[in-house]
């Protein structure tokens, strides 16, 4: 905290310098904006041609919530709430309620979209990333029993590979994963389980030069201590070895709840950006949050750097990160 000085005469230079280095070093003490309007949770953070898009969950007490909307965006500044994709209490026979934790994927111009109801998880199609999807199946793709041990079948990801092969990462108390088919609706084979450290859930992998990073929410999402943890592997099935620093995102100041992020590689570039929840501020808690995004970099051994929510993604006057022809500006 800067004292006050009472202003008698104008500040020498070089007091001002030591005021303005202090406070740099000191580090912002407002939290920076959400990127999205209203209360939403659970973002997963996609990109489909020149376009990024935002799927969260829209979050209502009790988490009783019933529809998803997506929010799109050409500079990851500027973000536009696009429509509904989903309502659960009409375009469902399986499930009713509790709609969260979506994510989305493209293949051969078709859209997916995966998605927790009744804690089982679904799976729509649609013919472009606003959808809106129609469920494609009728029945759950994935629930608890048998081999699906998981507590409850939420949050799932979906991962491509560099060989095209597409895995579906999810679960609550125990993460699984399981290899999808071409057509992204059927599931390929068993489940595996992958032990990952002080795992709740809102699991997100992603591959950086060769090894494959997972990432995981940690505490209860009412929590102000909700985390983010995560571990490296050289298989999409793990073992996973947690990371030596292994907390890379956690409360700071007033922004608390810190979780249920994803993970956007701007196409082209090594830029990387985690887009998490936290409570809302002013007023928030586990059952209102809101999204936000902070930049993500590596060190040079490819370990991740904690991240501090406190710090926005980009500086006043930035432009972002636009794109053309599906990729990034190149590094400065
Ligand atoms: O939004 C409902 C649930 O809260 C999610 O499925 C969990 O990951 C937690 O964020």
């Amino acid at each position: 905290m800067i004292k006050l000085i009472p202003m008698r005469k104008p500040l020498s230079p070089f007091l001002l310098l030591t005021l303005s280095t202090t406070a740099a070093l000191a580090g912002p003490t407002t939290a920076p904006a959400p990127i999205l309007d209203g209360f939403t949770a659970d973002p997963s953070i996609r990109v489909f041609g020149d376009t990024y898009y935002v799927y969260p969950t829209s979050d209502k007490p009790n988490w009783l919530t019933t529809d998803f909307s997506v929010w799109s965006s050409k500079n990851l500044i500027n973000w536009k709430r696009e429509r509904m994709i989903l309502d659960v209490t009409k375009d469902l026979a399986w499930a009713n309620l509790r709609a969260w934790a979506p994510d989305a994927a493209e293949r051969n111009g078709k859209y997916y979209f995966y998605f927790c109801a009744n804690a089982k998880i679904g799976v729509g199609v649609a013919d472009t990333p606003t959808g809106p999807f129609k469920d494609a199946l009728g029945h759950p793709l994935i629930q608890k029993g048998g081999k699906f041990h998981i507590n409850q079948a939420i949050d799932p990801q979906v991962f491509i590979d560099d060989d095209g092969q597409a895995y579906l990462y999810f679960g609550n108390g125990l993460c699984q994963v399981v290899k999808l088919k071409p057509d992204m609706i059927t599931v390929d084979g068993d489940p595996v389980d992958i032990k990952l450290k002080d795992f709740r859930e809102g699991i997100w992998v992603f591959k950086r030069n060769g090894t494959y990073y997972f990432m995981w929410s940690i505490d209860d999402a009412r929590s102000p201590n909700y985390r983010v943890g995560y571990g490296t592997s050289s298989s999409p099935f793990g073992p996973v070895t947690p990371a030596k620093d292994f907390i890379v995102l956690q409360k700071h100041g007033p922004v608390i709840g810190t979780g249920h992020h994803s993970v956007l590689n701007v196409p082209g570039t090594d830029r990387w950006y985690c887009c998490y929840h936290r409570h809302a501020i002013p007023d928030g808690s586990g059952y209102k949050r809101e999204t936000c995004l902070v930049r993500m970099e590596f060190n040079a051994d490819g370990t991740i750097k904690p991240m501090d929510p406190m710090q926005p993604a980009f500086p006043p006057g930035s432009d972002g990160e636009p794109l053309t022809n599906g990729k990034g500006r190149p590094n400065p």
